[in-house]
């Protein structure tokens, strides 16, 4: 069975969560397409990549990306960094004919993101793989939504309403982490978040033509936090410690137009106290209604019009076996699945698009228009008006 040989760059929380995808895949699915071998781990805290090469069981460890991407072994990379350095990262990694599972957003504004795109296709006329890692519509519970939608059981679509609410940047004392920094990450709550469901908006309801939004935030210094890594407020910091600014939105939410008619709104914020990973999509069309929530994920809530009167009204389909990824969801639905078995399905996709060299979702080119309607939220946040997709 072919081997793929896999370069990690950042290995925190992220890197951590992409590992536990590569390691299951042939546990979990098999025959698996190719299976994942851990080569390099990169990191640029020393210490964080030696302990990561023991614990995931990498062959070395390095602190240079660059070494990953010259090194004639490695087939695939996995970018974890944060977002400021997924272009270059991307860039050099492609045209070094590596395979390419980018963290999200693919980056930090639409001038790059076409210029990955844009080198995306340059190399895949040469069967060179480039995916960015929206896992979530790859949720069995939202593949079974988007194949209701395609084959017209919900009708046309009117509404789609999305949220992702978290809450673990609500605390004050929540650290600095570069999540809060415009260098590095581009924009707050709208980018970190917003930008998965805005993905999973368009994957229902095509593209979006235009937005106008309401951003803010409240939380305007944070403590400074020792060492880099992303501790995503599981860690607080003494609120008496040095601040410094956060320079990004704690709060964004908008309303849509799609392209093909249909309205919805989205909202995006990490300061909901009582919301974990709180991805809600709910469509409403000309013959039902779907709602999807994270935190239910192995559940999809269905509503059909022509149902009788009396007992019209929304039930629940608990995902398995009978669904996309059958494999992962083990044996009877209701075993039900997590982020772990998620992260390998996203894994399991990208091996497949390897060895059947044919272009994945999410292509950077669709990532690229994800950048393109933040960057049409901000500007209406700004102008106080409509503003369309460019
Ligand atoms: O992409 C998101 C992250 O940046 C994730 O899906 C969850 O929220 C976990 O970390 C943050």
């Amino acid at each position: 069975m072919q081997t793929v040989k896999i370069g990690l760059i950042g290995a925190g929380f992220m890197g951590k969560a992409h590992v536990v995808g590569y390691s299951n895949v042939p546990k979990l699915f098999w025959p698996a397409p190719a299976v994942p071998e851990l080569k390099t781990i990169c990191d640029v805290d020393e210490a964080t990549a030696k302990d990561a090469k023991e614990r995931f069981g990498f062959k070395q460890y390095t602190t240079d990306w660059q070494e990953i991407i010259n090194d004639p072994e490695i087939d695939a990379v996995s970018i974890c960094t944060p977002n400021d350095s997924h272009a270059k990262i991307s860039i050099a990694a492609l045209k070094a004919g590596k395979h390419v599972l980018c963290e999200k957003p693919i980056s930090n504004s639409s001038t790059e993101a076409k210029a990955m795109a844009e080198v995306a296709d340059e190399v895949a006329v040469d069967g060179v793989i480039a995916m960015c890692a929206y896992q979530y519509r790859r949720v069995p519970a939202v593949v079974h939504a988007k194949k209701l939608i395609e084959e017209g059981s919900i009708g046309n679509i009117l509404n789609v309403r999305a949220t992702y609410l978290q809450s673990w940047s609500a605390d004050e004392a929540s650290p600095l982490s570069w999540r809060f920094q415009k260098k590095y990450a581009g924009a707050g709550a709208l980018g970190d978040i917003g930008t998965h469901v805005i993905d999973i908006a368009q994957y229902f309801a095509g593209d979006i033509e235009e937005v106008v939004s309401n951003v803010k935030t409240f939380i305007k210094e944070r403590p400074v936090q020792e060492g880099g890594a992303d501790l995503l407020g599981t860690i607080k910091v003494d609120p008496d410690a040095v601040k410094e600014p956060v320079d990004v939105d704690d709060e964004a939410s908008f309303l849509m137009n799609f392209k093909n008619g249909a309205v919805g709104s989205i909202e995006a914020t990490r300061n909901a106290w009582g919301r974990n990973n709180y991805i809600t999509v709910e469509v409403h069309g000309t013959k039902g209604s779907i709602l999807f929530n994270y935190e239910r994920l192995n559940e999809l809530e269905v509503c059909f019009s022509e149902d009788l009167e009396d007992r019209r009204g929304f039930k629940t389909i608990y995902t398995g076996p009978a669904h996309a990824y059958g494999d992962v969801t083990w044996n009877i639905p209701g075993m039900n699945i997590g982020y772990g078995e998620l992260k390998t399905i996203e894994s399991y996709d990208f091996m497949k698009a390897i060895v059947e060299k044919k272009q994945p979702s999410t292509s950077f080119a669709e990532a690229y228009k994800v950048d393109r309607v933040c960057e049409a939220v901000l500007a209406s946040s700004e102008s106080r008006a409509w503003e369309k997709v460019k």
